[in-house]
């Protein structure tokens, strides 16, 4: 679906003309159909129990991101205020392709950056979870462009953490210019996508990571949600060797 969605938006920037939107996308596609090839996974490199944390500045999404991913509502969003408290384990079950059940546990955390106080108790949780995870999901809004708290949380925390971490751009909707979604096959409009695709090169080299380890999202418009599961389990499986 994801992928289909992800032609129909080339298309359309090869009949609007732009080279560098067509360019991008399809290279999105490409990566897309690199992570499905890999989808027929050996057993976890990191025991029974995987578990996915989710952090982030308050207000990213990172809640709303859980119960997409898990397909139900089990954590509390909230639209005007810092909303989680606690750490909460949500569940996902996942059978790629009608293969074998593959599971791991997302642990949603309370966002930083809303008091200095709360910063601080916030930064010890994340330090504590940190030995227990097998990845996390740095969750970054894509039009949000205050990076100090975000940035030195991650320094401090993960920077030499033998952790894995895969960043997440949401509400990738709000990017501009925003009356250029296509609502009708909910992708971005090539301008949009245009943007996108900045703001994840301005992402990688303020977090210093490799682009490929930027994936964007809207949980809203439900674009490329699918893909960030196939991406977080292909982080937390290892693929099947091509010899087999
Ligand atoms: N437009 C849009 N809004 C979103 C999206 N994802 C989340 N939101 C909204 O963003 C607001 C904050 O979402 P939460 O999931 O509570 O954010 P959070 O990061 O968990 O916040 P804390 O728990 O305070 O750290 C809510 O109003 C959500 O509905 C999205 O993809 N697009
Ligand atoms: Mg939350």
């Amino acid at each position: 679906m994801d992928q289909n969605r992800i032609f129909g938006t080339a298309l359309s920037s090869y009949i609007h003309g732009s080279s560098a939107a067509i360019a991008s996308i399809l290279e999105s596609a490409r990566a897309t159909r690199q992570l499905l090839e890999q989808l027929e996974f050996v057993e976890p490199t990191h025991g029974d129990a995987l578990r996915v944390g989710v952090f982030g500045v308050t207000g990213v999404g990172k809640s709303s991101l859980c119960n997409a991913l898990a397909g139900q509502d089990l954590a509390a969003v909230s639209a005007v205020a810092a909303c989680t408290r606690k750490t909460q384990d949500i569940p996902v079950v996942s059978y790629p392709f009608g293969g074998k059940l593959r599971a791991f546990t997302l642990v949603d955390v309370p966002g930083l950056g809303e008091t200095p106080a709360r910063d601080a108790e916030y930064l010890e949780l994340y330090k504590q979870l940190i030995p227990q995870l097998d990845l996390v999901v740095w969750a970054i809004k894509a039009d949000d462009r205050a990076y100090t708290i975000g940035m030195n949380a991650y320094r401090t925390l993960l920077k030499s953490s033998r952790c894995p971490v895969l960043f997440v751009l949401t509400q990738v909707e709000k990017v501009e210019p925003v009356r250029h979604w296509n609502s009708l096959g909910s992708t971005p409009g090539i301008r949009q996508m245009e943007n996108i695709e900045k703001k994840r090169s301005e992402v990688a080299s303020a977090f210093n990571v490799a682009e490929e380890r930027i994936v964007s999202v809207s949980v809203t418009e439900s674009y490329q949600v699918e893909q960030l599961r196939y991406h977080i389990l292909s982080m937390l499986y290892e693929p099947v060797q091509a010899s087999r």
